[in-house]
């Protein structure tokens, strides 16, 4: 995991509408690029969702130099007569290497909240983690699972098809593919999560998971990335924040 570049900043690539008709290969002018924010250093993950139900779309972002998971208010006009969009930067809860954020309402207020997977295995193991929101975008954090070291995604669904929502994660060091089922559901009882291993193993480095119903049987499957050669991530010795 390289984690030293100097990229630092959130775009936004519009469509134009133009693109089922333009015969340019590699095409910036269909897709032109808009700055959401340059707040936070190593950006890595990105979540779309409206956030604060406003009826426009936010972003919720990982930056892993600063760690921060963060939240990026969509002023809801993005078409603006300058042709810019307009995002309020807030960090929600920092983390040691935050790589993936996903907005899901695990707790079945109504509000949004985030469930996010933090590498960490630089100094200890990884993460998976709730934030609560409590109706206002205040975050309070959740720690759920803290022994799983190289977490690197996450991706909520109701899994179980009983009305509330789970999570599914990989972490690559902990050689972990899982499903955390939501038992804590109006209950307001975050950490009252059952994992299931669906499969791991010493070969396996699971670094990404996505739900969906692959089959169309009706229930949900997920399709995964993992090197079964058992090859990790390439790691920087010492602390990659001060290099
Ligand atoms: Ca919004
Ligand atoms: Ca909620
Ligand atoms: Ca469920
Ligand atoms: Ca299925």
């Amino acid at each position: 995991m390289e984690v030293n570049g100097d990229w630092t900043s959130y775009y936004h690539k519009d469509n134009d509408g133009s693109i089922g008709t333009c015969s340019v290969v590699n095409c910036n002018a269909c897709y032109p690029m808009s700055v959401i924010s340059s707040a936070f250093t190593a950006p890595h993950g990105v979540f779309a969702a409206d956030v604060d139900s406003d009826l426009d779309l936010d972003v919720l972002s990982t930056s892993l130099h600063s760690g921060d998971i963060a939240l990026h208010d969509n002023d809801g006009a993005l078409h603006d007569s300058d042709g810019a969009e307009s995002f309020t930067d807030s960090s929600l809860a920092t983390a040691g290497y935050p790589m993936r954020v996903v907005a899901s309402d695990m707790d079945g207020d109504g509000d949004v909240d985030a469930v996010y997977a933090d590498f960490t295995n630089f100094f200890g193991d990884g993460t998976f983690a709730v934030l609560e929101n409590d109706g206002a975008q205040t975050f309070t954090k959740h720690e759920i699972d803290t022994s799983a070291g190289g977490a690197s995604s996450a991706y909520a669904i109701d899994a179980d098809g009983d009305g509330d929502n789970d999570f599914f994660a990989a972490a690559m060091d902990a050689d972990l593919l899982a499903l955390y089922v939501n038992e804590g559901y109006g209950k307001n009882a975050y950490v009252d999560f059952t994992r299931i291993d669906i499969a791991a193993g010493s070969e396996a480095v699971p670094s990404d998971v996505m739900p969906t119903d692959i089959d169309g049987d009706g229930d949900i499957d997920c399709v995964i990335a993992a090197d079964s050669g058992g090859r990790r991530p390439r790691r920087a010795s010492g602390d990659p924040r001060s290099q």
